[in-house]
């Protein structure tokens, strides 16, 4: 396995519910990782810069209506686009982090109550499967005191509440599930320590495929 797997990056996602720093931690990471001389870059999905990612943008800014099912395999198509690219990069070394994926994807989707969570898994069935998942969770108070939430779709607490359970639902043990409820510093500083457990470990482990 060495000579295929030697030296690859690691695949790290982040998933959580709005308003668990997902994103800060993210940046954070990829900052800490890069300043220590670990080559990482920072991924976001939805990536809203390709042209299916403009079409779930205006979804999601509520400027278009698109069929449940519809919406759902747009959002997986913007992973598969991205795979060429992802694979190039970790097999050059390069460690990826992640703000948000397939979790996502498959939680957000069979929240609705029209999509089963074994349909909406398929579309992603295939993709590259992380190394690990960080799993941010923190308690309603707190998220509350965070502020209020956007104006985008999804953005409400009734729905994040069920797409928490759907969270609950897909974890297994390539989770980490982390409390995010403490400060910014201290919360980045116990992640960076386990993503370096990460990227030491998938260095000799092939990547591997989601839900195959
Ligand atoms: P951000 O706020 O992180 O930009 O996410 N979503 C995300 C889905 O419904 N399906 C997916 O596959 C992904 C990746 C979660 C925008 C919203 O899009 C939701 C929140
Ligand atoms: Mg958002």
């Amino acid at each position: 396995t060495m000579s295929t797997s030697a030296n690859r990056g690691a695949f790290i996602v982040f998933e959580g519910c709005d308003k668990s720093g997902k994103s800060t931690q993210c940046s954070l990471l990829v900052e800490r990782l890069n300043r220590d001389g670990i080559s990482a870059q920072l991924l976001k999905f939805p990536d809203r810069t390709t042209t299916i990612g403009k079409m779930i943008d205006s979804y999601l800014q509520q400027s278009c209506q698109l069929e449940d099912h519809s919406i759902h395999l747009l959002f997986a198509a913007n992973r598969w686009e991205a795979m060429p690219k992802m694979n190039e990069l970790l097999n050059s070394g390069v460690t990826l982090v992640v703000d948000r994926y397939s979790f996502s994807g498959v939680a957000f989707s069979s929240a609705k109550p029209e999509l089963s969570m074994e349909w909406c898994r398929e579309p992603e069935r295939g993709l590259l499967r992380p190394d690990r998942v960080f799993y941010l969770t923190v308690g309603a108070e707190v998220a509350s005191q965070r502020g209020d939430f956007g104006a985008e779709r999804y953005e409400k607490k009734d729905f994040q509440a069920k797409v928490a359970t759907m969270f609950d639902k897909l974890k297994d043990d390539s989770w980490t599930v982390i409390n995010a409820d403490k400060a910014v510093t201290e919360l980045s500083n116990e992640i960076f320590e386990h993503a370096m457990n990460v990227i030491n470990s998938a260095q000799t482990e092939k990547l591997g495929k989601l839900w195959l």
